[in-house]
């Protein structure tokens, strides 16, 4: 019996009680992009777009509705792509006028772009905000930073009462702390938006003091943080791990908070994240300062001989700290990123030498975030094929693979068309989501197949309004807007907008911070709803520049593509610079302090064509100790000792 013909006559006569609900993206859809919004409660209705003038410029059926399980909910998925005239459009659904304007126009999501890299600006630290580049949002300056003591756990006898200067570089987050690991993936994230798009960020304006200069804005911007950076590298080469308080601030102006600042810890996670950075602006900045740019290749060499000879000095919050800790990131993944990165400057080998001593550790692939950063090693090694060798490349391509073919495969019979599941719902999703989008963006760089274009599209949709709480999480964007961030700024200037341009973490299922909030915003909530617009909220509701960063990657990529019609040609990408650097030693020291999740079982993920290791046998390390694997042709695995002797 067909159940189908039966229940579909029944739910849409039910359906005809209720007003249909649209989601969608509040703020504009690229003229030539794609165009979708997903509808509630509509399955069978007639649906069309009008124009000012009232004429009809799209219309159709809504088709069936699939569920989405972080929503609870099922929706109806409508492509109106074929709208390609730009204009502002209304919904009608059975010519009942519903959801909000549609935009469309050639540079929809300039102005997310614009706005979401603005908010660096309003971050800096150690400078006021002038009206002319702040508007109403200009303040004192805060935090100089000029007279940082030494926290103990940096190894400094602080007996010595010394201070060191590491003024400017941008707030983390809702809080007034600045911090290397995360620093590090988000100045990363923006220099790679740059790399990939100059034809277009060479002339976009962000209205900043630097703007008129020789320099690209977004140049001016990032390098606000590298001077910071710079300056948080200690003359033995390692990096401090961050620069805080002891104790969080209270919820102050910037220039309020005078408590004393300390440079604390000093780590592989902060070292290798700075020789990272550090190696990939060499590349950038060289056409526009050659003494920057040198001073930048030197201290990533420097910073990674200091990682080398440290591999176990791991960050360890001190007692006597409560700011962010940005502890157990995955050093391995920095290790192999940094390498990748020192490579591709100077063509020494023994750097990608370095990252083959964790090749067994490349096959399984985890969404890049402050605590793991192996996807930024794929995207430099698949984006420069004639700087790295073919199986490097290859093993890149792959990892992005596995990541974005299973968002797409997350695609098919999705009612929103949001490649996100109901475990992406955790402190800063919406960072996620974004990072998702840049995974996606990379998958269409390396193939121009349209339809990774077109998923990154739906989470920038997702972010901008296509989600079950009909909302734009980037502030001063779209119709219903997020209005009490956790930011200390926001909170404190007597404005009741909040600053603009700052994407909220976004929903997290889990609501850390039910306690502060005295309600638990996430119970029988659906994933996707788990949110709550109020400044206590610093698990769903603070804003972070590890979560705007790959934001502004991601709508910015899409502005850029969509309005220039060239994406990053990877076939000669290469840098724009050759430093001459040592790599000594050349091998990671201490393999006790390698990650669980890469021992050799990692290796089963099925989804990738790992020629080289598919049968016969390699040295790996597993437990501080090297082992022989050997792989059958059917794939079975068997370790042993190098006696011979079999191990499990
Ligand atoms: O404001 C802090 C925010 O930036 C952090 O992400 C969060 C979690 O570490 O902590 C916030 O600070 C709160 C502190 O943890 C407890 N006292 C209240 C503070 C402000 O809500
Ligand atoms: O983004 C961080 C998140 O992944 C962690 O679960 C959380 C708790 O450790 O901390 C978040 O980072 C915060 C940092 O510790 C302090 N500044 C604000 C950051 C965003 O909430």
């Amino acid at each position: 019996m067909n159940f189908k013909k039966i229940l579909i006559p029944a739910l849409c006569a039910a359906n005809a009680l209720f007003a249909a609900t649209v989601y969608q993206n509040q703020v504009g859809f690229v003229t030539n992009g794609l165009k979708q919004l997903v509808v509630i409660d509509g399955v069978g209705k007639a649906i069309a777009l009008k124009d000012a003038e009232g004429k009809v410029v799209f219309s159709n059926t809504i088709p069936e509705a699939q569920p989405w399980e972080p929503a609870g909910k099922n929706g109806s998925l409508v492509d109106f792509s074929e709208v390609k005239t730009a204009g502002t459009y209304k919904i009608f659904i059975d010519d009942e006028e519903v959801g909000h304007p549609v935009i469309v126009s050639d540079n929809a999501l300039e102005g997310v772009t614009k706005g979401s890299l603005k908010f660096f600006y309003f971050q800096r630290a150690s400078t006021a905000l002038d009206e002319k580049y702040a508007g109403v949002y200009a303040r004192a300056a805060g935090h100089p930073d000029t007279s940082v003591k030494y926290h103990a756990s940096t190894g400094h006898d602080v007996s010595l009462n010394e201070t060191l200067k590491a003024p400017k570089g941008w707030y983390d987050a809702g809080d007034y702390g600045k911090y290397i690991v995360n620093s590090g993936i988000s100045t990363y994230t923006l220099l790679q938006l740059y790399q990939q798009n100059k034809a277009y960020f060479d002339t976009l304006s962000l209205n900043i003091p630097e703007s008129g200069d020789k320099v690209p804005d977004l140049l001016d911007e990032i390098r606000w943080n590298l001077d910071w950076m710079m300056a948080m590298q200690d003359k033995d080469g390692g990096v401090f791990h961050k620069l805080t308080t002891r104790q969080f601030a209270g919820m102050v102006m910037p220039e309020k908070t005078t408590t004393q600042r300390y440079v604390i810890g000093k780590g592989v996670e902060a070292t290798w994240n700075f020789a990272a950075v550090m190696a990939l602006a060499a590349d950038i900045y060289s056409p526009f300062d050659k003494t920057f740019a040198d001073s930048c290749a030197k201290a990533a060499e420097k910073a990674r001989l200091w990682a080398y000879e440290n591999p176990t000095a791991i960050y360890e919050q001190p007692s006597d700290v409560g700011t962010g800790s940005y502890t157990n990131a995955v050093t391995w993944s920095i290790n192999i990123w940094a390498n990748a990165e020192l490579f591709r400057i100077s063509g020494n080998n023994a750097f990608v030498d370095s990252i083959h001593t964790y090749k067994y550790k490349r096959t399984k692939a985890t969404l890049q975030g402050w605590a793991n950063d192996l996807m930024l090693e794929a995207f430099t090694i698949a984006t420069n094929p004639s700087v790295f060798a073919k199986a490097d490349v290859d093993t890149a391509k792959a990892l992005i693979f596995y990541l974005a073919d299973d968002y797409m495969a997350s695609l098919e019979n999705n009612g929103f068309g949001i490649p996100l599941g109901t475990e992406d719902f955790y402190w800063g999703s919406n960072g996620a989501a974004a990072n998702k989008g840049m995974v996606l963006i990379h998958a269409y760089i390396l193939t121009k197949e349209e339809k990774y274009l077109n998923a990154a599209i739906g989470i920038a949709d997702y972010i901008l309004g296509r989600n079950p709480l009909d909302l734009s999480y980037l502030t001063g964007f779209g119709v219903n807007q997020v209005m009490h961030p956790h930011h200390r700024p926001s909170q404190a200037d007597g404005i009741e907008a909040p600053v603009p341009g700052m994407l909220a973490g976004g929903p997290n299922a889990s609501a850390n911070d039910a306690s502060a909030c005295k309600v638990n915003y996430a119970k029988d909530k659906p994933a996707a709803e788990a949110y709550y617009d109020n400044t206590c909220s610093y698990a769903s509701n603070e804003v972070a520049i590890n979560w705007n960063a790959p934001f502004a990657y991601l709508v910015g990529s899409i502005q850029a593509i969509l309005a220039t019609g060239k994406v990053y040609d990877i076939a000669t990408a290469k840098s724009s610079a050759t430093y001459e650097l040592t790599a000594v030693p050349k091998a990671p020291v201490d393999p006790s302090k390698q990650d669980s999740t890469g021992d050799a079982t990692a290796i089963g993920a099925s989804k990738i064509d790992f020629s080289p290791i598919k049968a016969g046998s390699r040295l790996i390390v597993k437990d501080n100790s090297v082992l022989l694997e050997r792989t059958a042709p059917d794939g079975t695995k068997k370790y042993f000792n190098l006696r011979g002797k079999k191990l499990r």
